[in-house]
């Protein structure tokens, strides 16, 4: 699919705001496979598509979690804010016959992060936290380290949504905090 198709079909199901943060990670994903020598094409439209379950209803994102043996049950006992990433896979999968898995996978992990995130699963992730109209505490220092380094800039943004999600006494998927270790030990400086 193209990204102009998708971008239509998206208008069509997002409201107006988020169908705007929805452009802003289009245009930090496409730049952020430029400066880290990713696919601009898949991080386009891995991007326009990542939010596109983000209002199904619980009752709809539910069904689909239990209906598919590649999303663990155990999703269903985290926050209702984390389901519209997998659940929006699914849904590009098949309803807009997206068959390429890089694309799928991004889409999946871009709420949570996972352990070992592909180059495209780091861009859409990373993306997501620091499009243009985001203003939350410490996304200017992302944006920044993104200038550089991807990981460092991945284990910033899993690191301020850690301490915000203490902060208010939410519980922490267990992938957001893999994926903050693993990035954690693969941007250590090494001492010895
Ligand atoms: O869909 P967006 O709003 O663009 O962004 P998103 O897909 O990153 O979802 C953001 C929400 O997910 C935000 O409220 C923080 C929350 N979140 C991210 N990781 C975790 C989490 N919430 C919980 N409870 N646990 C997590 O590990
Ligand atoms: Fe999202
Ligand atoms: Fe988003």
């Amino acid at each position: 699919m193209k990204i102009e198709e998708a971008q239509k079909i998206v208008k069509g199901i997002l409201p107006a705001k988020r169908f705007d943060h929805t452009l802003g990670v289009v245009e930090a994903a496409q730049g952020l496979a430029k400066r880290f020598n990713g696919d601009i094409d898949k991080a386009g439209l891995a991007a326009m598509l990542h939010d596109i379950a983000k209002y199904f209803s619980k009752t709809k994102m539910a069904e689909t979690i239990r209906r598919r043996n590649d999303i663990a049950d155990e999703l269903l006992q985290y926050h209702l804010s984390l389901w519209h990433a997998s659940v929006g896979a699914v849904y590009a999968e098949e309803e807009l016959n997206i068959t390429d898995h890089d694309i799928l996978e991004a889409m999946k992990w871009h709420t949570t992060g996972k352990k070992d995130m592909t180059l495209l699963d780091k861009i859409v992730f990373l993306a997501d936290y620091i499009e243009p109209g985001r203003n939350f505490p410490g996304v200017d220092e992302v944006r920044a380290t993104a200038e550089k380094s991807l990981d460092l800039a991945c284990a910033k943004a899993l690191e301020n949504t850690i301490v915000f999600l203490v902060a208010r006494r939410q519980q922490i998927h267990p992938d957001t905090i893999y994926a903050y270790n693993d990035l954690i030990e693969k941007t250590r400086k090494k001492v010895i």
